[in-house]
């Protein structure tokens, strides 16, 4: 399988509700590879770096505050077509449009409190995977399903 990974992350509102192992479910099951995982509370600069496409959106500061109110579940994920497939999995970015089957559709009803971010492009994700991991945080195995995903 080739070696696309994506961050993604389950943000304060999603830790606190208790869905960590509902969502890890989700991309379990489908048949990625999990290569990083930590919980870490990040400072409000931190937060700030992670969403600095968004500077000049009404929302940043709010957005920033709520990213740093308390743990966040930093993960990598590796598979084939991960980047565009798990934003598939996560749905839109309003949970009133995002579809049913969906971890926004299904979990969340509002867009400040949607628990769950995950990369948007190969640029995002290698940048977001550098900002959250040192390189030996993220594991390299071969998993023994893989035969069984990937034929
Ligand atoms: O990538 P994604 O999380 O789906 O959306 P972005 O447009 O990157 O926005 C990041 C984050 O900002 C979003 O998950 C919630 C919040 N947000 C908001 O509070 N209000 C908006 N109108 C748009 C986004
Ligand atoms: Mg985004």
């Amino acid at each position: 399988a080739e070696l696309e990974r994506t961050f993604i992350a389950i943000k304060p509102d999603g830790v606190q509700r208790g869905l960590i192992a509902g969502i890890i479910s989700r991309f379990e099951r489908k048949g990625y590879k999990l290569v990083a995982i930590k919980l870490i509370v990040p400072s409000k600069e931190f937060a700030q770096k992670h969403y600095h496409d968004l500077k000049e959106r009404p929302f940043f500061n709010g957005l920033c505050d709520f990213l740093s109110s308390g743990p966040v579940l930093a993960m990598v994920w590796e598979g084939e077509g991960v980047i565009k497939y798990g934003r598939k999995l996560i749905g839109a970015t309003d949970p009133q449009k995002s579809e049913p089957g969906t971890i926004r559709g299904d979990l969340a009803v509002v867009v400040g409190r949607n628990i769950i971010h995950g990369s948007d492009g190969p640029e995002t994700a290698k940048d977001e995977i550098a900002l959250w991991f040192q390189p030996s945080e993220l594991v390299s195995y071969t998993s023994n399903a893989e035969k069984w995903i990937y034929g």
